[in-house]
Protein backbone atom coordinates (compact mmCIF):
# COMPACT_ATOMS: atom_id res chain seq x y z
CA UNK A 1 0.00 0.00 0.00
CA UNK A 2 1.76 3.25 -1.20
CA UNK A 3 -0.01 5.76 0.61
CA UNK A 4 0.62 3.79 4.26
CA UNK A 5 1.89 5.57 6.94
CA UNK A 6 3.64 4.24 9.79
CA UNK A 7 0.96 4.80 12.35
CA UNK A 8 -1.28 2.04 10.45
CA UNK A 9 0.93 -0.99 10.98
CA UNK A 10 1.86 0.21 14.77
CA UNK A 11 1.42 -1.02 18.09
CA UNK A 12 1.29 1.46 20.81
CA UNK A 13 2.02 1.00 24.12
CA UNK A 14 1.00 3.56 27.38
CA UNK A 15 3.33 4.56 30.19
CA UNK A 16 1.82 5.52 33.38
CA UNK A 17 4.74 7.07 34.26
CA UNK A 18 4.18 7.33 38.23
CA UNK A 19 3.72 3.54 38.21
CA UNK A 20 5.57 1.84 35.82
CA UNK A 21 8.88 1.65 37.07
CA UNK A 22 10.90 3.71 40.33
CA UNK A 23 14.33 4.12 39.53
CA UNK A 24 15.25 5.81 42.93
CA UNK A 25 13.67 4.33 45.64
CA UNK A 26 11.20 7.08 46.03
CA UNK A 27 8.27 4.79 45.72
CA UNK A 28 6.99 6.78 42.37
CA UNK A 29 7.99 5.86 38.49
CA UNK A 30 10.23 7.96 36.76
CA UNK A 31 11.67 8.44 33.43
CA UNK A 32 15.17 6.59 34.46
CA UNK A 33 12.93 3.51 35.21
CA UNK A 34 11.63 3.92 31.78
CA UNK A 35 14.55 3.94 29.86
CA UNK A 36 15.74 0.64 32.12
CA UNK A 37 13.03 -0.45 30.67
CA UNK A 38 12.75 0.01 27.39
CA UNK A 39 14.91 -3.46 26.38
CA UNK A 40 11.34 -5.38 27.71
CA UNK A 41 9.42 -3.30 25.40
CA UNK A 42 11.49 -4.09 22.84
CA UNK A 43 10.90 -7.65 22.99
CA UNK A 44 7.35 -7.02 23.37
CA UNK A 45 7.39 -5.43 19.93
CA UNK A 46 5.87 -2.39 20.03
CA UNK A 47 6.39 0.42 17.79
CA UNK A 48 6.06 3.37 19.86
CA UNK A 49 4.76 4.62 23.41
CA UNK A 50 2.33 6.78 24.48
CA UNK A 51 3.71 8.54 27.57
CA UNK A 52 1.00 9.94 29.92
CA UNK A 53 1.94 13.41 31.22
CA UNK A 54 5.79 13.86 32.58
CA UNK A 55 5.63 17.65 32.46
CA UNK A 56 5.73 19.88 35.71
CA UNK A 57 2.66 19.24 37.64
CA UNK A 58 1.35 19.69 41.36
CA UNK A 59 -0.23 16.53 40.58
CA UNK A 60 -3.90 17.04 41.29
CA UNK A 61 -4.48 14.89 39.00
CA UNK A 62 -1.35 13.05 38.35
CA UNK A 63 0.18 15.38 36.04
CA UNK A 64 -2.84 16.35 34.21
CA UNK A 65 -3.06 19.32 35.45
CA UNK A 66 0.58 21.05 33.84
CA UNK A 67 2.19 24.11 35.20
CA UNK A 68 5.11 24.41 32.31
CA UNK A 69 4.59 22.27 29.38
CA UNK A 70 8.70 22.50 28.95
CA UNK A 71 9.65 21.41 32.15
CA UNK A 72 9.92 17.77 33.55
CA UNK A 73 7.73 16.35 37.16
CA UNK A 74 10.45 16.61 40.10
CA UNK A 75 9.55 13.14 40.67
CA UNK A 76 10.09 12.22 37.36
CA UNK A 77 13.72 13.11 36.41
CA UNK A 78 14.97 16.08 34.35
CA UNK A 79 14.71 17.25 30.48
CA UNK A 80 18.16 15.43 30.40
CA UNK A 81 16.63 12.57 31.36
CA UNK A 82 13.77 13.20 28.51
CA UNK A 83 15.90 13.54 26.01
CA UNK A 84 17.89 10.60 26.65
CA UNK A 85 14.26 8.42 27.25
CA UNK A 86 13.53 9.82 23.13
CA UNK A 87 16.87 8.88 22.04
CA UNK A 88 17.03 5.33 23.52
CA UNK A 89 13.76 4.54 22.27
CA UNK A 90 14.87 5.92 18.47
CA UNK A 91 17.63 3.49 19.13
CA UNK A 92 15.29 0.32 19.35
CA UNK A 93 13.00 2.00 16.55
CA UNK A 94 9.96 3.19 19.35
CA UNK A 95 8.70 6.37 19.22
CA UNK A 96 7.54 8.70 22.04
CA UNK A 97 4.06 9.67 21.74
CA UNK A 98 3.54 13.09 23.98
CA UNK A 99 0.25 13.60 25.75
CA UNK A 100 -1.01 17.17 25.09
CA UNK A 101 -3.62 18.32 27.83
CA UNK A 102 -4.17 21.66 26.22
CA UNK A 103 -7.93 22.16 27.28
CA UNK A 104 -7.11 23.31 30.62
CA UNK A 105 -3.93 24.18 32.78
CA UNK A 106 -2.65 23.94 36.60
CA UNK A 107 -3.88 26.21 38.57
CA UNK A 108 -0.20 26.80 39.29
CA UNK A 109 0.73 27.30 35.94
CA UNK A 110 2.33 31.20 35.41
CA UNK A 111 -0.29 31.70 33.06
CA UNK A 112 -3.34 30.92 35.85
CA UNK A 113 -0.83 32.76 38.47
CA UNK A 114 -1.12 35.80 36.39
CA UNK A 115 -5.21 35.65 35.21
CA UNK A 116 -6.20 35.40 38.94
CA UNK A 117 -4.19 38.66 39.52
CA UNK A 118 -7.20 40.90 38.23
CA UNK A 119 -9.47 41.53 35.22
CA UNK A 120 -6.82 44.02 33.58
CA UNK A 121 -4.45 41.25 33.77
CA UNK A 122 -3.02 40.42 30.05
CA UNK A 123 -3.52 36.60 30.70
CA UNK A 124 -6.97 36.92 32.22
CA UNK A 125 -8.17 35.89 29.19
CA UNK A 126 -6.06 32.94 28.53
CA UNK A 127 -9.14 31.57 30.76
CA UNK A 128 -12.77 31.33 30.76
CA UNK A 129 -14.10 33.90 34.02
CA UNK A 130 -17.98 34.96 34.09
CA UNK A 131 -19.99 37.03 36.40
CA UNK A 132 -22.10 35.09 39.26
CA UNK A 133 -25.89 34.82 38.36
CA UNK A 134 -28.12 35.99 40.77
CA UNK A 135 -25.38 35.57 43.37
CA UNK A 136 -24.50 32.09 42.32
CA UNK A 137 -22.69 30.38 39.31
CA UNK A 138 -22.70 31.42 35.51
CA UNK A 139 -25.34 28.04 34.91
CA UNK A 140 -25.28 24.69 35.46
CA UNK A 141 -22.21 23.36 33.42
CA UNK A 142 -20.71 20.34 35.93
CA UNK A 143 -17.16 19.01 36.70
CA UNK A 144 -16.12 15.68 35.32
CA UNK A 145 -15.20 15.59 38.84
CA UNK A 146 -18.25 15.93 40.69
CA UNK A 147 -19.54 19.42 41.58
CA UNK A 148 -20.11 22.40 39.78
CA UNK A 149 -17.91 23.79 36.47
CA UNK A 150 -17.70 27.24 38.37
CA UNK A 151 -15.13 28.19 41.15
CA UNK A 152 -15.87 31.55 42.64
CA UNK A 153 -12.58 34.03 42.40
CA UNK A 154 -12.71 36.09 45.75
CA UNK A 155 -10.34 38.62 44.81
CA UNK A 156 -12.72 39.46 41.23
CA UNK A 157 -15.67 38.24 42.68
CA UNK A 158 -16.18 36.37 39.22
CA UNK A 159 -16.01 32.91 38.29
CA UNK A 160 -13.53 30.41 36.33
CA UNK A 161 -14.34 27.51 34.34
CA UNK A 162 -12.99 24.17 35.21
CA UNK A 163 -14.45 20.96 33.68
CA UNK A 164 -12.24 19.37 35.39
CA UNK A 165 -11.04 19.71 38.77
CA UNK A 166 -11.08 23.50 40.54
CA UNK A 167 -7.33 23.17 40.12
CA UNK A 168 -7.89 22.81 36.38
CA UNK A 169 -9.32 25.98 34.82
CA UNK A 170 -10.07 25.83 31.31
CA UNK A 171 -8.13 27.47 28.44
CA UNK A 172 -10.26 30.19 26.47
CA UNK A 173 -9.35 28.72 23.05
CA UNK A 174 -11.43 31.04 21.61
CA UNK A 175 -8.08 33.61 22.06
CA UNK A 176 -5.75 33.17 19.61
CA UNK A 177 -2.97 33.77 21.44
CA UNK A 178 -3.89 31.35 23.51
CA UNK A 179 -3.89 28.28 20.36
CA UNK A 180 -0.49 30.59 19.53
CA UNK A 181 0.73 29.16 23.10
CA UNK A 182 -0.12 26.07 21.99
CA UNK A 183 1.09 25.85 18.86
CA UNK A 184 4.54 27.22 20.49
CA UNK A 185 4.73 24.36 23.39
CA UNK A 186 3.30 21.31 20.03
CA UNK A 187 6.52 22.56 18.40
CA UNK A 188 9.05 22.83 21.24
CA UNK A 189 8.60 19.26 21.36
CA UNK A 190 8.45 18.34 17.31
CA UNK A 191 11.68 19.82 17.51
CA UNK A 192 12.51 17.32 20.13
CA UNK A 193 11.85 14.64 17.30
CA UNK A 194 9.35 13.06 19.11
CA UNK A 195 6.55 10.88 17.51
CA UNK A 196 3.05 12.55 18.14
CA UNK A 197 0.54 13.47 20.48
CA UNK A 198 -2.10 11.65 22.23
CA UNK A 199 -4.38 14.95 22.62
CA UNK A 200 -6.47 14.84 25.98
CA UNK A 201 -10.41 15.41 26.10
CA UNK A 202 -9.44 17.63 22.49
CA UNK A 203 -13.15 17.22 21.70
CA UNK A 204 -13.88 20.03 24.33
CA UNK A 205 -11.43 22.91 23.14
CA UNK A 206 -14.60 24.50 20.69
CA UNK A 207 -16.56 24.79 23.85
CA UNK A 208 -19.19 27.59 24.44
CA UNK A 209 -19.82 27.32 27.94
CA UNK A 210 -22.56 30.33 27.67
CA UNK A 211 -24.28 27.54 26.01
CA UNK A 212 -23.68 25.00 27.89
CA UNK A 213 -21.98 23.47 24.63
CA UNK A 214 -18.70 21.56 25.50
CA UNK A 215 -18.09 18.92 23.53
CA UNK A 216 -17.74 18.99 19.41
CA UNK A 217 -18.33 23.07 19.45
CA UNK A 218 -18.47 24.79 16.56
CA UNK A 219 -15.18 25.80 16.17
CA UNK A 220 -13.36 22.78 16.86
CA UNK A 221 -12.60 21.30 13.85
CA UNK A 222 -11.41 24.92 12.87
CA UNK A 223 -8.92 24.65 15.59
CA UNK A 224 -7.71 21.49 14.89
CA UNK A 225 -7.21 22.23 10.98
CA UNK A 226 -5.22 24.95 12.28
CA UNK A 227 -3.23 22.96 14.67
CA UNK A 228 -2.10 20.59 11.56
CA UNK A 229 -0.98 23.34 10.08
CA UNK A 230 0.96 25.35 12.56
CA UNK A 231 2.55 22.63 14.21
CA UNK A 232 2.75 18.74 12.68
CA UNK A 233 1.46 19.32 9.44
CA UNK A 234 5.53 19.02 8.39
CA UNK A 235 6.06 16.22 10.24
CA UNK A 236 5.38 12.40 10.04
CA UNK A 237 4.00 11.61 13.18
CA UNK A 238 0.95 9.90 15.18
CA UNK A 239 -2.26 12.56 16.35
CA UNK A 240 -5.29 10.40 18.33
CA UNK A 241 -7.51 12.46 19.75
CA UNK A 242 -9.64 11.51 22.97
CA UNK A 243 -12.97 11.74 22.19
CA UNK A 244 -15.54 10.41 24.39
CA UNK A 245 -18.46 11.86 22.34
CA UNK A 246 -17.55 10.28 19.19
CA UNK A 247 -19.66 8.66 16.42
CA UNK A 248 -18.20 6.76 13.34
CA UNK A 249 -19.60 10.39 11.53
CA UNK A 250 -18.02 12.67 14.22
CA UNK A 251 -14.94 10.34 14.05
CA UNK A 252 -14.52 10.72 10.41
CA UNK A 253 -14.30 14.55 10.60
CA UNK A 254 -11.35 13.90 12.18
CA UNK A 255 -9.60 11.77 10.64
CA UNK A 256 -10.39 12.00 7.26
CA UNK A 257 -6.80 12.33 5.59
CA UNK A 258 -8.52 15.12 3.18
CA UNK A 259 -9.37 17.36 6.11
CA UNK A 260 -6.21 17.29 7.50
CA UNK A 261 -6.98 17.26 11.30
CA UNK A 262 -5.85 14.15 13.19
CA UNK A 263 -4.73 10.42 12.48
CA UNK A 264 -7.19 8.88 14.41
CA UNK A 265 -9.32 9.02 17.50
CA UNK A 266 -10.01 7.07 20.83
CA UNK A 267 -13.83 6.15 20.90
CA UNK A 268 -15.41 5.43 23.73
CA UNK A 269 -18.89 3.77 22.99
CA UNK A 270 -17.93 -0.03 23.55
CA UNK A 271 -16.30 0.83 26.83
CA UNK A 272 -19.64 2.67 28.34
CA UNK A 273 -21.82 -0.38 27.47
CA UNK A 274 -21.80 -2.07 31.02
CA UNK A 275 -23.04 1.96 32.49
CA UNK A 276 -26.98 2.25 32.94
CA UNK A 277 -28.47 4.36 29.79
CA UNK A 278 -28.28 8.48 30.92
CA UNK A 279 -26.97 7.69 34.33
CA UNK A 280 -22.77 8.09 34.57
CA UNK A 281 -20.06 5.40 34.69
CA UNK A 282 -20.48 4.50 38.35
CA UNK A 283 -24.03 3.13 37.80
CA UNK A 284 -23.43 -0.66 36.37
CA UNK A 285 -25.41 -2.90 34.55
CA UNK A 286 -24.05 -5.66 33.14
CA UNK A 287 -22.69 -5.98 29.43
CA UNK A 288 -24.52 -7.50 26.83
CA UNK A 289 -22.02 -9.16 24.80
CA UNK A 290 -24.38 -8.79 21.47
CA UNK A 291 -24.60 -4.84 22.11
CA UNK A 292 -20.38 -5.24 22.37
CA UNK A 293 -20.52 -6.99 18.71
CA UNK A 294 -22.58 -4.65 16.91
CA UNK A 295 -21.05 -1.66 18.56
CA UNK A 296 -17.14 -2.55 17.52
CA UNK A 297 -18.79 -4.03 14.38
CA UNK A 298 -20.12 -0.49 13.18
CA UNK A 299 -16.38 0.82 14.31
CA UNK A 300 -14.84 -1.93 12.49
CA UNK A 301 -16.81 -0.74 9.15
CA UNK A 302 -18.05 2.47 9.01
CA UNK A 303 -15.16 4.39 8.89
CA UNK A 304 -14.02 3.06 5.62
CA UNK A 305 -11.48 5.30 3.80
CA UNK A 306 -12.28 8.18 5.73
CA UNK A 307 -11.01 7.58 8.62
CA UNK A 308 -8.76 5.08 10.82
CA UNK A 309 -9.80 3.58 14.17
CA UNK A 310 -7.60 3.08 17.43
CA UNK A 311 -8.16 -0.63 19.29
CA UNK A 312 -8.11 -0.95 23.05
CA UNK A 313 -9.73 -2.36 25.63
CA UNK A 314 -7.33 -0.51 28.82
CA UNK A 315 -5.98 2.87 29.54
CA UNK A 316 -5.54 4.48 33.02
CA UNK A 317 -8.81 6.23 33.04
CA UNK A 318 -10.62 2.22 32.93
CA UNK A 319 -10.97 -0.75 34.88
CA UNK A 320 -8.73 -3.80 33.80
CA UNK A 321 -10.41 -5.18 31.19
CA UNK A 322 -9.60 -9.16 32.65
CA UNK A 323 -11.65 -8.28 35.75
CA UNK A 324 -14.45 -6.27 33.76
CA UNK A 325 -15.36 -8.58 31.30
CA UNK A 326 -13.10 -11.56 31.62
CA UNK A 327 -12.61 -13.97 34.36
CA UNK A 328 -9.27 -12.66 36.47
CA UNK A 329 -9.76 -15.91 38.67
CA UNK A 330 -10.31 -19.15 37.21
CA UNK A 331 -9.53 -18.45 33.40
CA UNK A 332 -8.04 -15.18 33.92
CA UNK A 333 -4.73 -15.99 31.68
CA UNK A 334 -7.27 -17.39 29.06
CA UNK A 335 -9.74 -14.60 29.57
CA UNK A 336 -6.83 -12.15 29.22
CA UNK A 337 -5.38 -13.41 25.82
CA UNK A 338 -8.99 -13.97 24.25
CA UNK A 339 -9.14 -10.38 24.57
CA UNK A 340 -5.74 -9.56 23.24
CA UNK A 341 -6.62 -12.26 20.01
CA UNK A 342 -10.07 -10.52 19.90
CA UNK A 343 -8.99 -6.65 19.10
CA UNK A 344 -5.40 -7.24 18.26
CA UNK A 345 -6.74 -9.03 14.86
CA UNK A 346 -9.18 -6.32 14.21
CA UNK A 347 -8.48 -2.93 11.46
CA UNK A 348 -6.84 -0.56 13.08
CA UNK A 349 -3.64 1.01 15.39
CA UNK A 350 -3.74 -0.95 18.45
CA UNK A 351 -2.89 0.63 22.14
CA UNK A 352 -1.83 -1.63 25.36
CA UNK A 353 -1.92 -0.06 28.45
CA UNK A 354 1.29 -1.32 30.76
CA UNK A 355 0.12 -4.74 32.86
CA UNK A 356 -2.51 -5.50 30.28
CA UNK A 357 0.10 -7.53 28.32
CA UNK A 358 0.57 -9.58 31.11
CA UNK A 359 -3.15 -10.02 32.58
CA UNK A 360 -2.47 -7.75 35.25
CA UNK A 361 -6.47 -7.41 37.06
CA UNK A 362 -8.06 -4.87 39.17
CA UNK A 363 -7.45 -4.01 42.70
CA UNK A 364 -10.07 -4.54 45.43
CA UNK A 365 -10.13 -1.72 47.90
CA UNK A 366 -12.20 -2.02 50.85
CA UNK A 367 -12.24 1.54 52.17
CA UNK A 368 -11.68 5.05 50.66
CA UNK A 369 -8.91 5.87 52.87
CA UNK A 370 -7.02 3.15 49.98
CA UNK A 371 -8.05 5.62 47.18
CA UNK A 372 -5.42 8.28 45.32
CA UNK A 373 -8.11 9.05 42.43
CA UNK A 374 -9.44 12.64 42.65
CA UNK A 375 -12.27 11.48 41.04
CA UNK A 376 -13.33 8.40 42.89
CA UNK A 377 -12.75 10.71 45.86
CA UNK A 378 -14.97 13.35 45.02
CA UNK A 379 -17.98 11.00 43.37
CA UNK A 380 -17.92 9.47 47.43
CA UNK A 381 -17.88 12.32 49.07
CA UNK A 382 -20.60 13.40 46.28
CA UNK A 383 -22.84 10.33 46.90
CA UNK A 384 -22.29 9.86 50.37
CA UNK A 385 -23.98 13.50 50.62
CA UNK A 386 -26.78 12.31 48.63
CA UNK A 387 -27.33 9.01 50.86
CA UNK A 388 -26.07 6.30 48.99
CA UNK A 389 -24.81 3.59 51.18
CA UNK A 390 -20.57 3.08 51.93
CA UNK A 391 -20.84 -0.45 50.30
CA UNK A 392 -22.85 0.85 46.81
CA UNK A 393 -19.76 3.38 46.05
CA UNK A 394 -17.22 1.46 47.29
CA UNK A 395 -18.51 -1.45 44.48
CA UNK A 396 -18.63 1.46 42.16
CA UNK A 397 -14.89 1.98 42.65
CA UNK A 398 -14.22 -1.34 42.97
CA UNK A 399 -15.84 -2.13 39.16
CA UNK A 400 -14.63 1.34 37.61
CA UNK A 401 -12.42 3.71 39.82
CA UNK A 402 -9.53 5.03 37.67
CA UNK A 403 -6.57 3.45 40.18
CA UNK A 404 -7.24 0.30 39.51
CA UNK A 405 -5.61 0.85 36.05
CA UNK A 406 -2.69 2.77 38.70
CA UNK A 407 -1.55 0.23 40.33
CA UNK A 408 2.28 -0.40 40.11
CA UNK A 409 3.56 -2.48 37.43
CA UNK A 410 4.47 -6.39 38.98
CA UNK A 411 7.83 -6.90 36.99
CA UNK A 412 8.61 -9.60 39.24
CA UNK A 413 8.34 -11.46 42.73
CA UNK A 414 10.18 -9.20 45.37
CA UNK A 415 8.27 -7.11 47.81
CA UNK A 416 7.39 -3.79 45.78
CA UNK A 417 7.03 -6.21 42.72
CA UNK A 418 10.19 -4.92 41.39
CA UNK A 419 8.12 -1.46 40.83
CA UNK A 420 10.20 0.26 43.97
CA UNK A 421 12.46 -1.08 46.54
CA UNK A 422 10.67 1.63 48.85
CA UNK A 423 7.32 2.71 49.95
CA UNK A 424 5.04 2.91 46.38
CA UNK A 425 3.12 5.94 46.11
CA UNK A 426 -0.28 3.79 45.24
CA UNK A 427 -0.62 -0.20 46.52
CA UNK A 428 0.55 -2.74 44.72
CA UNK A 429 -1.88 -5.41 43.90
CA UNK A 430 -1.14 -8.87 46.09
CA UNK A 431 -1.53 -10.80 43.34
CA UNK A 432 2.17 -9.71 42.55
CA UNK A 433 3.80 -12.92 43.08
CA UNK A 434 1.49 -15.22 40.60
CA UNK A 435 1.35 -12.27 38.01
CA UNK A 436 4.65 -10.88 36.55
CA UNK A 437 7.01 -9.81 34.52
CA UNK A 438 9.36 -12.31 35.21
CA UNK A 439 7.16 -15.14 35.08
CA UNK A 440 5.69 -14.18 32.16
CA UNK A 441 8.42 -14.21 30.24
CA UNK A 442 9.82 -17.86 31.81
CA UNK A 443 6.20 -19.06 30.24
CA UNK A 444 6.20 -19.52 26.57
CA UNK A 445 2.65 -20.07 26.78
CA UNK A 446 2.23 -16.54 28.90
CA UNK A 447 -0.30 -13.62 28.05
CA UNK A 448 2.95 -11.79 27.50
CA UNK A 449 4.08 -14.18 24.50
CA UNK A 450 0.56 -14.28 23.38
CA UNK A 451 0.69 -10.38 22.88
CA UNK A 452 3.94 -10.48 21.42
CA UNK A 453 3.11 -12.83 18.86
CA UNK A 454 -0.14 -10.93 17.91
CA UNK A 455 2.11 -7.94 17.57
CA UNK A 456 4.50 -9.79 14.84
CA UNK A 457 1.71 -11.29 13.09
CA UNK A 458 0.58 -7.30 12.41
CA UNK A 459 4.01 -7.16 11.47
CA UNK A 460 4.47 -10.10 9.00
CA UNK A 461 0.93 -10.34 7.91
CA UNK A 462 -0.62 -7.25 5.73
CA UNK A 463 -4.22 -8.77 5.95
CA UNK A 464 -4.14 -7.98 9.89
CA UNK A 465 -3.70 -4.20 8.60
CA UNK A 466 -5.31 -3.89 5.89
CA UNK A 467 -8.24 -6.88 5.52
CA UNK A 468 -11.92 -6.23 5.31
CA UNK A 469 -13.93 -6.60 8.61
CA UNK A 470 -16.87 -8.81 8.81
CA UNK A 471 -19.21 -9.87 11.46
CA UNK A 472 -19.68 -14.01 11.13
CA UNK A 473 -23.56 -13.93 12.24
CA UNK A 474 -25.59 -16.82 12.77
CA UNK A 475 -24.01 -17.78 16.70
CA UNK A 476 -24.50 -18.14 19.76
CA UNK A 477 -24.77 -14.38 21.61
CA UNK A 478 -21.51 -15.38 23.82
CA UNK A 479 -19.36 -15.92 20.49
CA UNK A 480 -17.77 -13.22 18.76
CA UNK A 481 -16.90 -14.18 15.46
CA UNK A 482 -14.94 -12.13 12.83
CA UNK A 483 -13.50 -12.32 9.13
CA UNK A 484 -10.79 -10.70 7.68
CA UNK A 485 -10.12 -10.71 4.00
CA UNK A 486 -7.48 -9.47 2.12
CA UNK A 487 -6.00 -9.69 -1.21
CA UNK A 488 -8.10 -13.54 -1.90
CA UNK A 489 -6.97 -15.03 1.76
CA UNK A 490 -9.30 -15.34 4.76
CA UNK A 491 -8.83 -15.28 8.44
CA UNK A 492 -11.46 -16.34 10.58
CA UNK A 493 -11.17 -14.86 14.29
CA UNK A 494 -13.47 -16.45 16.97
CA UNK A 495 -14.02 -15.84 20.57
CA UNK A 496 -16.07 -17.53 23.20
CA UNK A 497 -16.78 -14.33 25.81
CA UNK A 498 -18.03 -16.45 27.95
CA UNK A 499 -17.25 -19.12 31.51
CA UNK A 500 -19.05 -22.06 29.67
CA UNK A 501 -18.35 -24.20 26.61
CA UNK A 502 -20.66 -23.45 23.58
CA UNK A 503 -20.94 -25.17 20.06
CA UNK A 504 -20.98 -23.68 16.98
CA UNK A 505 -22.39 -25.45 13.95
CA UNK A 506 -20.92 -22.96 10.38
CA UNK A 507 -20.95 -25.70 7.79
CA UNK A 508 -20.40 -23.69 5.23
CA UNK A 509 -16.95 -22.56 6.48
CA UNK A 510 -15.51 -25.92 5.90
CA UNK A 511 -12.78 -27.32 8.53
CA UNK A 512 -9.56 -25.92 8.10
CA UNK A 513 -6.01 -26.51 10.20
CA UNK A 514 -4.23 -23.81 9.55
CA UNK A 515 -4.14 -22.35 13.07
CA UNK A 516 -2.54 -18.89 13.33
CA UNK A 517 -2.62 -18.45 17.09
CA UNK A 518 -4.92 -19.90 20.00
CA UNK A 519 -4.82 -19.85 23.73
CA UNK A 520 -5.93 -23.22 24.15
CA UNK A 521 -3.97 -26.41 22.43
CA UNK A 522 -5.90 -26.37 18.99
CA UNK A 523 -4.16 -27.50 15.81
CA UNK A 524 -7.80 -27.68 13.70
CA UNK A 525 -11.24 -26.06 13.41
CA UNK A 526 -14.00 -27.76 11.97
CA UNK A 527 -17.05 -25.73 11.39
CA UNK A 528 -19.36 -28.10 11.19
CA UNK A 529 -19.21 -28.33 14.65
CA UNK A 530 -17.07 -26.42 16.60
CA UNK A 531 -17.03 -26.41 20.33
CA UNK A 532 -15.54 -23.84 22.18
CA UNK A 533 -13.59 -23.62 25.54
CA UNK A 534 -14.26 -21.32 28.20
CA UNK A 535 -12.93 -17.88 27.05
CA UNK A 536 -11.45 -19.53 24.11
CA UNK A 537 -10.48 -17.82 21.11
CA UNK A 538 -8.39 -18.32 17.73
CA UNK A 539 -7.48 -17.40 14.21
CA UNK A 540 -7.47 -19.65 11.49
CA UNK A 541 -6.63 -19.41 8.01
CA UNK A 542 -9.36 -20.71 5.97
CA UNK A 543 -8.86 -22.82 2.59
O1 LIG B 1 -9.83 12.02 30.63
C1 LIG B 1 -11.03 12.61 30.24
C2 LIG B 1 -12.16 12.21 31.03
O2 LIG B 1 -13.26 12.70 30.80
C3 LIG B 1 -11.92 11.24 32.11
O3 LIG B 1 -11.87 11.92 33.29
C4 LIG B 1 -12.95 10.25 32.10
O4 LIG B 1 -14.19 10.82 31.92
C5 LIG B 1 -13.04 9.48 33.36
O5 LIG B 1 -11.83 9.07 33.82
C6 LIG B 1 -13.85 8.27 33.13
O6 LIG B 1 -15.10 8.58 33.55
C7 LIG B 1 -8.65 12.70 30.42
C8 LIG B 1 -7.52 11.92 31.03
O7 LIG B 1 -7.40 10.69 30.37
C9 LIG B 1 -7.76 11.80 32.50
O8 LIG B 1 -6.79 11.00 33.12
C10 LIG B 1 -7.74 13.20 33.07
O9 LIG B 1 -8.06 13.14 34.42
C11 LIG B 1 -8.73 14.11 32.37
O10 LIG B 1 -8.66 14.00 30.95
C12 LIG B 1 -8.44 15.55 32.69
O11 LIG B 1 -7.23 15.93 32.08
Amino acid sequence: NVNSKWWQTAVIYQVYPRSFQDSDGDGIGDLRGIINRLDYLEQLGITAIWLSPVYKSPNDDNGYDISDYRDIMDEFGTMADMDELIEQAKRRSIRIIMDLVVNHTSDEHPWFIEARKGKDNPYRDYYVWRDPVDGDVPNGLRSTFSGPAWELDEVSGQYFLHLFSRRQPDLNWENEKVRQEVWDLMNFWLDKGVGGFRMDVIDLVGKIPDREITGNGPKLHEYLQEMHRETFGKHDVLTVGETWGATPEIAKLYSDPARKELSMVFQFEHVGLDQQEGKDKWDLKPLSVGELKSVLTKWQTELGREGWNSLFWNNHDLPRIVSRWGDDQTFRKESAKMFAILLHLMKGTPYIYQGEEIGMTNYPVTDISEVQDIESINMYRERLEAGYSKEDILASINAKGRDNARTPMQWDDTPGGGFTTGEPWLHVNPNYAEINVKDNLADPDSVFHCYRKLIALRQSHPIVVWGEFELVKDVPEQVFMYLRRYEGETWLVAANFGGEAVTVALPELGASDEIIIANYDRQSANFAELALRPYEAFAVKLG
